[in-house]
């Protein structure tokens, strides 16, 4: 009798210990075939007051590609994970108008994280979330040069909400809202890593706004030693 309280107790601890076990998703995605060139935008340049934060020709950013493939700009998560945001506890994400641009132009946060805009420019704008989900509030508020960081949150999980600017109509940032701390974008060298992954199996997905707008999926399977998923995005 007491042996066998032993076990179920050890047999307990080993549960708990499995439920624990959390490892990283890590990855890389790339983007195979020759994508459109960008086009400049010959606003910016006409702009007097954008045009003369720029050396260069401003050009569009659909696809942010390396030599052999790499692709920036690819949102990854778990799909079909609801109300397990942490966004409330996290650190605000961070956005800046610099250049009359958006920068990041594609990113991610959680519902209810603080999303926090920037303007470093000498410039006023207008920052424009518009957002199609149901819940997350459009939004259309005034930034002067110097004036306080702008904070925007939304309640609802939606795949590249759009900010604008009203003052520039060239400006866009594309900020997906995820209801679980498990995503990444990628960055210029094509890879990521969804941190802290609870074991199990999932779907992942990819999301490029040009390449694979609705997504690309696989099963994935984390354990303690983590995942690897590597995507392979189509220009389209
Ligand atoms: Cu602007």
């Amino acid at each position: 009798m007491k042996l066998n309280r032993s076990l179920a107790v050890v047999a307990g601890f080993t549960a708990a210990l499995q439920l624990a076990t959390a490892g990283n998703i890590t990855g890389k995605v790339t983007l195979k075939g020759t994508p459109p060139p960008e086009k400049e935008i010959t606003q910016v340049k006409e702009d007097a007051n954008c045009g003369k934060l720029h050396t260069e020709a401003v050009k569009t950013r659909f696809f942010v590609v390396g030599a052999g493939g790499e692709l920036a700009d690819t949102v990854v998560m778990l799909k079909g994970i609801t109300g397990k945001s942490t966004g409330a506890a996290a650190a605000p994400l961070q956005v800046d108008q610099k250049g009359c641009e958006y920068i990041p132009y594609v990113s991610a946060a959680q519902t209810g994280q603080k999303i926090s805009v920037k303007n470093s420019d000498p410039a006023m704008h207008n920052v424009h979330p518009s957002p199609a989900a149901t819940g997350n509030k459009e939004e259309n508020r005034a930034q002067f040069p110097g004036g306080a960081d702008l904070t925007f949150e939304f309640p609802t999980a939606e795949n590249f909400l759009k900010f604008k600017c009203d003052v520039h109509p060239w400006m866009f940032s594309y900020i997906t809202i995820v209801d679980h701390p498990y995503y990444a974008v990628t960055g210029k060298d094509g890879t990521f890593t969804i941190k802290d992954v609870p074991a199990g199996k999932y779907t992942i997905v990819a999301m490029h706004r040009k390449a694979a707008p609705t997504g690309v999926e696989q099963a994935v399977e984390v354990t303690g030693d983590g995942a690897k998923a590597e995507f392979t995005l189509e220009v389209k």
